[in-house]
């Protein structure tokens, strides 16, 4: 397959690219470094510096014999965009080029903006490269499970039929999103699902959970290949975070009372599920929904099993509940369905202490670059 990655510097961008290009396919991926600015200018770089996306590919040639062609520039540019797809004309687009983080998009105006209009300009120009220059083409969009936030009913996999004066019909499954991020994940959803409508595109929208881990068959190759590791409380996300906590010897931060439920994933099964979305992909004139996690837990279930795995590894590990900056329930319901991907052939790998010790040691390894300035919240809802 040509697979075109949008996004491709990324925590997830990256390792995909290598998984993809590990298994034969042809793969570009494009990306304007907008992360590494943000996280710099934030004071939020990730615990190993990451060599440019052009030196990870030269990199990944060198260990794997394996090609990934690189192109930088700005997607939300439509002419970049627009380029890119008569130079690659991709059978697969896989689009993570996205401002990820909830808080940044919660900091002030310019970053809501920035957040807000990078997310829809990309989405919004790879709807038209599709349409105009590569129609048949399948596109894999990162969503969120945050676009549902936490409804007091099961949350069903992207649809829900609706029974109303006796009639009945199915629409979108309601979406009540809790940051300015998540917020524009819910409108590029409705953006795909007018030109699906309209336009026949073929589309699988992936509602995915926060990720952790830093292990992939290729990133653990060769060091430089890791995927971006941040701990810090812009771009870190909680697993992730707790952990670096633990090995900096700082209480875990628990926001609030803990009670908050989440599908959660590991960084190994965001790339099954990628791969098994782009060999089984939407129909022409589908827009498919899975809901894209492996287990749901709780932020204080997540916490006592870092200090689990901390002891069996000689770190005492404390928790400590501090001030929600996030406006969140913080005890709530939550049944999410995620049939979907495991039909498709979902192998997960939960969050077992085995997996939370390997991260531990490679964390370890590299405690002396942790900078705790990083570590308490530094963006607040209100
Ligand atoms: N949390 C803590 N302590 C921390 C950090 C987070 O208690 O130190 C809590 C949060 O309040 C939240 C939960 O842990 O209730 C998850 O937070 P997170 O920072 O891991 O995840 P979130 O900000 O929601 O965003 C992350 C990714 C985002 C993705 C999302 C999936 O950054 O790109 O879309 O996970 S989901 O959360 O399902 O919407």
């Amino acid at each position: 397959m040509r697979v075109l990655i949008l996004g491709g510097d990324g925590y997830l961008g990256w390792p995909t690219a290598m998984d993809f290009a590990a298994a034969g396919h042809e793969v570009t991926v494009a990306d304007n470094y907008l992360r590494r600015r943000i996280a710099e200018s934030t004071d939020s770089e990730a615990l190993l510096p990451a060599p440019s996306l052009r030196e990870r590919a030269q990199i990944f040639a060198e260990v794997s014999g394996q090609d990934i062609a690189v192109r930088i520039g700005d997607l939300s540019d439509p002419d970049f965009m627009f380029e890119l797809f008569k130079e690659t004309a991709p059978e697969t687009v896989i689009h993570y080029a996205e401002q990820p983080s909830a808080p940044y998009s919660m900091r002030g105006f310019r970053e809501a903006r920035e957040t807000f209009q990078n997310n829809l300009d990309v989405t919004f120009n790879c709807i038209w490269a599709v349409k105009d220059i590569s129609p048949h083409a399948h596109i894999i969009k990162l969503g969120t499970m945050g676009e549902y936030g936490t409804p007091n009913i099961d949350i069903e996999e992207g649809w829900l039929e609706i029974e109303h004066k006796g009639r009945k019909d199915t629409f979108l499954y309601p979406r009540a999103a809790g940051s300015l991020y998540h917020t524009t994940k819910v409108l590029d959803t409705d953006l795909l699902w007018f030109y699906v409508r309209t336009h026949g595109l073929r589309v699988t929208d992936l509602m995915q959970g926060p990720v952790y881990g830093v292990s992939t068959d290729e990133a653990d190759l060769d060091p430089r290949l890791c995927p971006n590791f941040h701990y810090d409380d812009i771009f870190g996300t909680v697993v992730n975070r707790f952990l670096a906590q633990a090995v900096a010897g700082v209480p875990l931060t628990v926001y609030g009372s803990g009670g908050q439920k989440r599908g959660y994933l590991n960084l190994r099964d965001t790339l099954q599920c990628i791969r098994l979305a782009a060999d089984h992909p939407a129909q022409t004139g589908e827009l498919r929904i899975f809901n894209q996690l492996t287990e749901t837990l709780t932020v204080n279930e997540l916490a006592e099993r870092v200090q689990q795995a901390g002891q069996h590894m000689g770190i005492d590990v404390e928790i400590k509940s501090i001030a929600n900056p996030r406006k969140e329930k913080e005890e709530h319901y939550y049944k999410p369905v995620h049939s979907g991907l495991t039909e498709l052939g979902l192998e997960p790998h939960y969050l077992s202490e085995t997996v939370l010790g390997g991260m531990l040691e490679r964390i370890i390894e590299n405690r002396h670059r942790i900078d705790i300035n990083r570590i308490m919240p530094r963006v607040s809802w209100s």
